[in-house]
């Protein structure tokens, strides 16, 4: 189902484009480039694609060091990918064919594209395992056949919200004078789970359903969010206190800056990011700024486990469980050093 979120005319670009990438994915389209097959792999040679939607992300990088280690340890070529759209994640798969892999691992640029994405694997001969973000089938449900591994989002979103009413509470702001600034993103399912389980804990602990404000992020890149914010923020002069949430640390980035573009004190706003991996400039900073702290996602798991799930499959035949969800832990100015090191994304 094309998300109802959609104007209809976008709505009938997406369709057009699903259309034709489902051809594309049939062999019946326009050709996608393929590139020369590189020196024919060794027999028994273990090759895996590991693909990512936005490359530039802090997240996806550390996703692709962690899969890096995997092969090292286990002895596979990792062949990485961006594919920030449609076409350059068909094109990519059908590279990964064409240079011997035997399946890859994907977080696809959306998740709509799921249908294409297996047709295209399953003529190729390739297997698949999603990461983060779950494909969507025709009918709008998630394709719970395709291998999967991502976050547990909606517990994740509530730690969000208990920790900003945790902050809402202690800085004892009156509820008529604070509000909730929820930076989502629907489109994704993941995303929105996180933000509905923001704004559950939120309500839970007392905070107006109509004190509630969502900024819907057209891209989910800080600017994008700097603008939905921007919009919201003037739209509610009278506010005193915020409490941000939203899907991912850019998404919380972005609304920060708007807060600072809208003078608001640091001190009158309190922010929770997802990730945890793209925020550690903003906890390094020697003044702080109303970014609390983040939900710090286990990227060594949806990098190196993913990786390796797909190594046993292929080299072995193990099959993957079909559906795995990973935890996140709250970081802040006061413990980020400390857990990142535990968890090795910084020495
Ligand atoms: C989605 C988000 C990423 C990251 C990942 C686990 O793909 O876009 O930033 O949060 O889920």
């Amino acid at each position: 189902m094309i998300s109802p979120f959609l104007p209809a005319s976008r709505r009938a670009v997406v369709l057009s484009l699903v259309a034709l990438l489902a051809l594309a994915a049939a062999g019946c389209g326009p050709k996608t480039e393929t590139a020369a097959p590189a020196a024919a792999p060794k027999p028994g040679a273990v090759r895996i694609g590991f693909l990512v939607k936005q490359p530039e992300e802090p997240w996806f990088q550390l996703e692709w060091k962690f899969a890096d280690q995997a092969a090292k340890d286990l002895g596979f070529t990792l062949i990485k990918n961006g594919a920030p759209d449609g076409e350059k994640v068909l094109a990519a798969i059908d590279n990964l064919a064409a240079n011997g892999a035997q399946g890859f691992v994907v977080c696809a640029p959306d998740t709509r594209l799921g249908p294409a994405i297996v047709a295209k694997a399953k003529a190729a001969g390739l297997k698949l395992l999603a990461v983060d973000d779950q494909f969507i089938g025709p009918d709008g449900q998630p394709m719970a056949q395709v291998h999967y591994l991502g976050i547990s989002a909606r517990k994740i979103g509530a730690a969000v919200g208990e920790t900003l009413a945790a902050e809402f509470k202690r800085r004892q702001w009156p509820v008529a004078e604070t509000a909730v600034l929820a930076m989502t993103y629907d489109e994704l399912a993941t995303a929105k789970e996180r933000t509905d389980g923001a704004i559950e804990a939120l309500v839970a602990a007392g905070i107006p359903a109509d004190r509630i404000h969502k900024a819907p992020q057209r891209t989910t890149d800080i600017p994008g969010a700097l603008e939905a914010a921007t919009t919201l923020l003037t739209r509610h002069p009278g506010v005193k206190y915020w409490l941000v949430c939203g899907n991912n640390d850019n998404g919380v980035l972005g609304a920060v800056r708007a807060l600072e573009g809208r003078r608001i004190p640091v001190e009158n706003a309190v922010a929770v990011g997802i990730n945890g991996t793209d925020c550690i400039a903003e906890l390094e900073k020697a003044k702080p700024t109303s970014f609390h702290g983040s939900m710090l996602l286990s990227a060594k798991a949806h990098g190196y486990r993913t990786a390796e799930m797909m190594y046993r499959w292929i080299k072995d035949g193990v099959e993957p469980p079909l559906d795995t969800r990973t935890v996140g832990v709250l970081i802040t100015r006061e413990n980020f050093r400390q857990v990142l090191r535990e968890q090795g994304v910084r020495d």
